[in-house]
């Protein structure tokens, strides 16, 4: 029997399904071709996201999300700056030292961070079929777009994916797009039958998006705040809020799913103003996390009113030391 490799990966997220999809391709280069490959799509949440599961297969990755302090995970690769929650398994880290976990805040990317990393240490190259999709996590994941509007294009098939991943597929839809990925390109992958139609309807949804989002944004100084708390469902408008609100410095959204729900933060990536704040110091002290420019806090879906709370206290926040 095939032995088993689990890679976790940060969910509905470009980077993180370009990362456990590299990695994929990787370890069938060069640890064990005929492994059989499991991804698990994660989601940050307050506490522990590894609380609960299982860490059962032959061996273990994950990529682009928090560090799991275990070293049954093998395998560890993230930039984000809030990776050790709470703070103290920084020590656990730095103890074991697994030559096999790899971390830099300071990469625009986990993928460009795994590409950089396996090149460097196991003389690996990224596979022509996936350079274009680490080049463009670098860029969706730092926000290195020119202008908002060219952030929130759809006519590549690398924005539209990275979409369609944003529109909270489930997690069985991910993990098998990770194989898809692993194995082929991003055009190859958004033209496979079974991602066609969705994609189509990306563009739609993006049409209505821009309509719904108009009418949404309140102003709290140059705070914009998008509160889709009441809209079961809707996501956070993203970029879309820049394109829509050039003149705000920070963007706030509240979005809520049944099971969930999710605040995210961030800076402005287009505007001439500087930050004021550390949104991922921000957020952690709130119980999420994120980088410096941007940051999210996930609560469970029954803490509305935590959530609400939590809003205000960030927009006070954000609007303080003006
Ligand atoms: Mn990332």
């Amino acid at each position: 029997m095939a032995r088993v490799l689990k890679i976790f990966f940060h969910d509905a997220c470009f980077d993180g399904t370009t990362s456990a999809a590299l990695f994929s391709a990787f370890y069938r280069d060069v640890i064990e071709r005929d492994v059989s490959i499991q991804p698990v799509g994660m989601i940050h949440r307050d506490g522990n996201p590894f609380e609960g599961v299982p860490l059962d297969a032959d061996d273990h990755a994950c990529v682009d999300f928090r560090f799991c302090a275990d070293t049954r995970m093998r395998w560890w690769f993230d930039h984000h700056p809030t990776a050790f929650q709470p703070a103290s398994l920084r020590g656990y880290f730095d103890r074991e030292h697994l030559a096999t976990w790899f971390f830099d805040p300071s990469a625009p990317s986990c993928a460009g961070l795994i590409a950089k990393s396996l090149t460097e240490k196991y003389g690996w190259q990224v596979p022509p079929h996936l350079a274009d999709a680490v080049k463009w996590a670098d860029t969706i994941d730092a926000a290195q777009f020119k202008s908002a509007a060219d952030a929130i294009a759809l006519d590549n098939p690398a924005q539209r994916l990275a979409a369609w991943l944003a529109h909270g597929r489930s997690p069985l839809d991910t993990a098998t797009y990770v194989d898809w990925l692993s194995r082929g390109s991003l055009a190859e992958v958004a033209a496979r039958p079974e991602l066609a139609a969705q994609l189509v309807s990306v563009e739609t949804e993006r049409a209505q998006e821009i309509d719904a989002v108009r009418k949404l944004g309140v102003w709290h100084d140059d705070v914009i705040v998008f509160d889709r708390f009441d809209d079961v469902g809707a996501r956070s408008p993203g970029f879309l809020g820049y394109v829509l609100y050039p003149q705000c410095l920070y963007a706030v959204s509240g979005t809520r799913t049944p099971t969930s729900i999710k605040i995210s933060v961030g800076v402005n990536p287009w505007t001439k103003e500087k930050r004021r704040h550390d949104i991922g110091e921000l957020c952690a002290r709130l119980g999420g996390g994120g980088h410096a420019v941007v940051g999210g806090i996930t609560l469970r879906g029954d803490e509305l009113p935590r959530a609400r709370e939590t809003v205000e206290i960030l927009v006070r926040e954000l609007t303080s030391g003006r």
